[in-house]
């Protein structure tokens, strides 16, 4: 009998990427897509995998979809990696992170408690819940939160509840407290392929300037397609429990942009540059860093990809798409 796996936020950056490992394993696989007029396949077609999917109709914040997926579905496995993801917007949609992030979650957990209490469960945590750190270091499992934003505010409630479920009722859920991880499809607002994205509109001529906010935040970056794996390993266990996943590295924003300016041939990246208080925030987080010996003791896992070959992968990427459109009249940097 092949596994069943629910995915929410299958079109997002993690969703393909973890669709594909999955379909790997011999699951079959079921994404959670919201109600839309036109829904982007755009990063699944990237991977190839826009026909290898059974889609299901359901919001985060419609508590009724969510039960009768459950229902319908019965999974094995459930992961929930819808989110309202970008930290830089959660201000101004507080009330709606709160909805999707926290709020869905508590609705997820008691569609599986009511209608399959044996499906495992994984939570999409994340690094952002350490948000102020004062001593500059490393943060693992033991690590106080101090989340700086509403969207760690609301992952802080998420990650509390899959935790609350598992000793309150006994289900299997997990929270998987993952550090930055990027792609080639990952979202055009995130820093990285904000990056990206600028460099190969600026060596093919579409653009001439890049716009960022705070060049000296540090994250520790890894690969998207690495870290998939991890999700699903805390799922296989005798136990269910929470880990940290990073690579124990970081570097600067600024950081990232030299060494993507450079590897596209730009060699001064301050040329092209522009500080830009629209893209700073309310309140930063200045830098986070993994201790994941956890995830790697417990788990086996350890990243594969380094931050150099990340950073390639992704100017190439966007290289490749831009070579393949038409010219863009203007200098429209949106983000
Ligand atoms: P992403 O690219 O922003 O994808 C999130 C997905 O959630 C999107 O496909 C979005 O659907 C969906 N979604 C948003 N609101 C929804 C709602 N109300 N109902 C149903 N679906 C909804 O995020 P990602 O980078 O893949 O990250 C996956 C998860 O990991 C997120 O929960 C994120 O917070 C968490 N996380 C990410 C990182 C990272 O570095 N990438 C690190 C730690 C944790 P639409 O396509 O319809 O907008
Ligand atoms: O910002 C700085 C910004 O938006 C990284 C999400 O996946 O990872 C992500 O959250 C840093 C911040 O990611 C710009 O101030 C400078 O310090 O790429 P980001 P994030 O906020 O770390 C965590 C783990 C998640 O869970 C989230 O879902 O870069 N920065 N200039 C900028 N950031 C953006 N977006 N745009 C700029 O122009």
């Amino acid at each position: 009998m092949r596994k069943i796996a629910l995915v929410t936020g299958i079109l997002g950056q993690d969703g393909p990427y973890l669709a594909e490992y999955l379909l790997s394993k011999e699951y079959k696989v079921y994404g959670m897509v919201r109600r839309y007029s036109n829904p982007n396949f755009g990063n699944l077609d990237y991977l190839g995998l826009t026909n290898k999917i059974e889609y299901v109709e359901g919001d985060m914040t419609d508590e009724s979809s969510l039960y009768s997926i459950i229902k319908n579905i019965r999974p094995d496995e459930v992961y929930n990696l819808a989110a309202q993801s970008f930290v830089g917007g959660s201000w101004e949609m507080a009330k709606l992170t709160t909805e999707i992030n926290a709020i869905g979650v508590l609705y997820l957990l008691n569609a599986i408690k009511s209608f399959c209490p044996t499906a495992k469960f994984y939570q999409a945590s994340t690094s952002e819940m350490f948000g102020l750190q004062h001593d500059n270091g490393f943060q693992d499992e033991k690590t106080p939160f101090h989340p700086r934003s509403p969207y760690g505010i609301s992952k802080v409630y998420a990650h509390w509840t899959t935790v609350n479920y598992r000793e309150s009722y006994g289900l299997y859920t997990c929270s998987g407290i993952l550090f930055n991880h990027e792609s080639p499809i990952r979202g055009i607002q995130f820093v990285t392929r904000k990056i990206t994205d600028g460099i190969a509109k600026i060596k093919l001529g579409f653009s001439s300037k890049l716009y960022l906010g705070n060049l000296d935040a540090k994250r520790d970056w890894g690969y998207a397609g690495d870290y998939v794996e991890a999700m699903w390993l805390m799922l296989q266990q005798k136990t269910p429990d929470d880990f940290v996943v990073g690579t124990g590295k970081n570097h600067t924003v600024r950081e990232f942009a030299q060494l993507a300016f450079k590897y596209a041939g730009l060699d001064d990246y301050k040329k092209y540059v522009i500080s830009d208080a629209r893209f700073k925030r309310p309140a930063e987080v200045p830098a986070l860093c993994a201790r994941a010996d956890k995830a790697e003791k417990v788990l086996g896992w350890t990243p594969r990809v380094s931050f150099e070959e990340l950073v390639k992968m992704m100017v190439d990427a966007d290289l490749n798409r831009y070579k393949n459109k038409s010219k863009i009249k203007g200098d429209k940097s949106k983000f």
